[in-house]
């Protein structure tokens, strides 16, 4: 089980005085990786220096050295506040020898500065940043020597330059975050603290090299069908000096090499090498097929030099966003490879408060997780990061798609020159980095802006007199910098200026994306969901929140502290009225909770009721519908929140109840205007042919009524099987004592959905004996459970211990023998899990 405790993850390199170098062969290309050198920090003015990571951050670092506590732990993030409000500083020597000094390049790299920094090369002022999501390339020629080298790092409170800065504008700002680019969340969110540190986040080295090099690639198709793709690599190449170059470019999976000569002149320039795959494999999204990758290996290289190498890994496939008029507006759908296809997933945020904290295996983990919820798309919001490139490796090679917002959330911006040019820059610097990304599907301006100006009185708020400027502002950066920049190194990729287009409050379903919170922010009861009014063209957000269970709330709680007014309670749930909310809607759909577990218990098996609704009729409107992202898939810390994986990573019921509804055939049976109906929805590439099954049952699996049905199932579409008036069905029949099972065999293929006819809360539940026979199974365990009543969303846990179960917060019928695998590692006391078996029937 994962650990997103700060200082759990790395290992301090030790403090010798020493200075290795760690030499990268890239033929021209050679790097120092300053990440490991020995570095040291301090709080500006102070006498001490403690060691410190690269990359990491300050509250990281003094975690490490024991100065300051769990900043997860309890309510200790409030006693951590201090660190955002001084400056640090970090050092570190490296040496270079006289050689070096004659590199044609000699550069200094920082892939991420948190975020205003001076740095400084042997006391020379080389750059001052002031961009977290820029990459910072700086010549060092004028000021590294021969020998011992000390580079020093200033990193300056954020704070006081903001309050600086909101000066110098003469609307009222909404929020602080709007004048720094540094991510949103770190000044608190409504899932996350307030943690303002600073840090070398990003890799850092030194880059030497002579001869001509490669600075980008970017990889253009140009045409593609069965028989062909018509590629260009274009190649941004840098000399110092003019020369005769040569470019081999192979992609071994196609058998494909060219050569081009190159004429360059000094300074940077562009080079195309043409090529054409024969009979090329197209990149398929989750569900439709093999996500097939493609490698370029590219050489530039001039006589008598090493060639300076690059690997370029692309995917081959054609993706537009259709935007089609129709009668209602127009459509909103991904179209890949000439196939329309329903997007389902969710939206994601950092998975930590310090990112440099987050592991590739955290990044694998992340999009296992989505994958295994059979989603198809991921949407990165914008009050975060632009993800590291592993997030995006691990999406092209699991076919999930990433809707890519940019990172402005949620307020106005500043319109000085300045602030205009920094955003051209870092917008420049992650297109080009994430460009050839085959798991890209659309760049989309901001979160939230677009509809906080159009209906969240915002021209009010920040000043009506300054209306007009502040909308120009708004359309230099989402209609004009960041679609030039697209349009200019990406031009294939779909710009969509701000999600969402359809907020809620009025009927959304006419074109665009939607965020949909009239649950939730507009407190109105979960059916809403299945008005048609609330289901747009694409549901790019919408959610509940849910708590972690209990082996979660354990880690970062003390026994006193599980209790809903407690302190530590209040601090880890950062919605104004998370709880009261929450309570509202357990008071409508559940029986009140005895205790707090039963409380931490019900509010998951809520979370995953409503949403369920939610992607179930999302899923049910297609094609009129196209996508469903609900919010949000992980955590950065721990909390009560609207994801379905909590911090330390373990599937809430929410998670699980995605898995289900996202899969390719989806039964989906529904009570419409008085008829009990069944739709079937079909992910698939080809029609299916199966029986249908309904059978209503009592909860003691007595029979009532059954129908059986051989049925077609067309492919990538919504389509209703069956429809029968309720009261036919249930012929007197109580309707709290009863459920309709319905089954769809079709060959291999299996899917299965119950219907409820009353809320939870109104089930005449009796009290379950439940058998559960566990037996050791590999790696873990098996059990298989059997109940003589129904047994309404049954969780499974093993206290004090982490597992990961098969399946879990399921309803069991009597007759039904349900199997469950689980893995983990027990404590040596524990000779066999002590499985804990809960159900609705055990919370009131
Ligand atoms: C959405 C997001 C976030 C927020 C969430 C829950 O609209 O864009 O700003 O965390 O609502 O309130």
């Amino acid at each position: 089980m994962k650990s997103r405790r700060p200082g759990g993850s790395r290992l301090l390199l030790g403090m010798s005085c020493l200075v290795v170098l760690l030499e990268n062969g890239l033929g021209a290309t050679r790097v120092i990786d300053l990440g490991r050198q020995a570095w040291k920090f301090r709080e500006v003015g102070n006498f001490e220096w403690y060691p410190a990571a690269v990359p990491g951050c300050v509250l990281t670092d003094l975690r490490k050295n024991g100065l300051v506590g769990d900043p997860y732990l309890r309510s200790h993030e409030n006693a951590l506040q201090w660190i955002g409000g001084v400056d640090w500083e970090y050092r570190t020597a490296f040496a270079l020898q006289a050689v070096d000094l004659q590199s044609e390049r000699l550069e200094l790299v920082f892939q991420g500065l948190d975020t205003l920094a001076d740095v400084f090369l042997n006391n020379y002022l080389v750059l001052k940043a002031d961009n977290f999501y820029r990459e910072w390339v700086v010549d060092v020629h004028s000021c590294a020597k021969a020998g011992e080298n000390q580079l020093r790092v200033v990193f300056r409170a954020t704070r006081p330059y903001i309050e600086k800065r909101k000066q110098q504008v003469p609307w009222k700002p909404l929020n602080d975050f709007a004048f720094i680019r540094k991510p949103p969340y770190h000044y608190g969110w409504d899932w996350g603290p307030v943690f303002l540190t600073a840090g070398i986040w990003r890799p850092a080295y030194l880059r030497l090299g002579n001869g001509p090099y490669i600075q980008s690639v970017q990889v253009v198709t140009d045409g593609l069908d069965d028989e062909s793709a018509r590629l260009r690599l274009v190649c941004q190449v840098k000399a110092a000096l003019p020369a005769k170059a040569t470019m081999e470019v192979e992609i071994k999976e196609a058998g494909v090499k060219a050569v081009r000569e190159l004429s360059l002149h000094e300074g940077s320039q562009m080079a195309e090498v043409p090529l054409e795959v024969k009979n090329p494999r197209r990149w398929w999204c989750a569900g439709l097929g093999e996500p097939y990758m493609y490698t370029a290996d590219l050489a530039l290289s001039v006589t008598g030099g090493l060639p300076d190498r690059r690997e370029q890994r692309f995917g081959l496939r054609t993706l537009k966003v259709v935007q089609t008029p129709d009668e209602k507006g127009s459509s909103f759908y991904v179209e890949l490879n000439g196939r329309p296809v329903f997007m389902k997933g969710a939206n994601t945020i950092p998975q930590s408060m310090f990112p440099s904290e987050v592991t590739p295996a955290d990044t694998e983990f992340i999009i296992r997780q989505a994958q295994a919820a059979h989603m198809n798309m991921l949407r990165v919001w914008g009050g975060g990061i632009y993800e590291d490139d592993l997030f995006y490796d691990w999406c092209d090679r699991t076919g999930i798609l990433v809707w890519q917002d940019f990172m402005f959330a949620c307020s106005m911006y500043p319109d000085d020159p300045a602030f205009l040019a920094n955003v051209r820059q870092e917008a420049v610097d992650n297109v080009t980095r994430l460009r050839n990304h085959p798991c890209l599907a659309l760049w989309c301006g901001n979160n939230e802006i677009y509809i906080g100006w159009k209906d969240w009185n915002w021209p009010h708020l920040m000043g009506i007199e300054y209306r007009d400027r502040l909308w120009q502002a708004y359309q230099k950066v989402f209609d004009q910098i960041l679609p030039e920049v697209v349009a200019e190194l990406d031009p294939a990729r779909f710009f969509w200026p701000s999600s969402p287009k359809q907020g809620w409050g009025y009927p959304v379903n006419t074109d665009g994306d939607v965020h949909y919170w009239g649950v939730w922010h507009g407190q109105v009861p979960f059916e809403a969901f299945l008005q048609p009014e609330n289901i747009g063209r694409f549901m790019s957000e919408y959610g509940f929140q849910g708590m972690p269970e209990m082996n979660s709330l354990k880690r970062f709680a003390w026994p006193e502290d599980l209790d809903l007014s407690s302190e530590v309670m209040k601090t880890h749930q950062k919605h104004r009225i998370g709880y009261p909310v929450i309570d509202k809607y357990i008071k409508l759909y559940f029986r009140w909770p005895r205790d707090f577990e039963a409380y931490s218990y019900v509010s998951q098996v809520l979370q995953a009721y409503g949403i369920g609704l939610a992607m179930e009729a999302h899923r049910r409107a297609m094609p009129f519908c196209m996508g469903t992202l609900y919010w949000q898939l992980n955590d950065c810390y721990p909390v009560t929140s609207w994801s379905s994986l909590d911090a330390y990573g373990v599937w809430k019921a929410l998670h699980y109840r995605a898995r289900r509804a996202y899969s390719e055939v989806l039964v989906s049976p529904v009570v419409e205007d008085g008829q009990a109906r069944v739709y079937v929805v079909s992910d698939l590439r080809d029609p299916l042919t199966g029986r249908l099954t309904l059978e209503l049952l009592d909860f003691q699996g007595r029979r009532a009524w059954e129908k059986s049905l051989d049925v077609e199932i067309p492919p990538n579409r919504s389509s209703r099987l069956f429809e029968i008036c309720l009261s036919d069905l249930l012929q007197g029949r109580d309707k709290e004592g009863h459920v309709l099972r319905v089954r769809l065999a079709a060959g291999e293929r299996k899917a299965e959905n119950l219907l409820y006819f009353v809320y939870p809360k109104d089930l005449k539940l009796g009290t379950p004996a439940i058998r559960a026979n566990m037996a050791k199974d590999g790696q873990g365990w098996r059990v298989e459970l059997q109940t003589d009543t129904l047994v309404k969303d049954l969780f499974l846990s093993v206290p004090g211990v982490a597992m990961t179960w098969s399946d879990n917060y399921f309803d069991l019928l009597p007759g039904e023998t349900k199997t469950v695998t689980f893995r983990g590692s027990l404590p040596k006391a524990m000779p066999a899990p002590n499985l804990k078996i809960y159900s609705l029937a055990d919370s009131y």
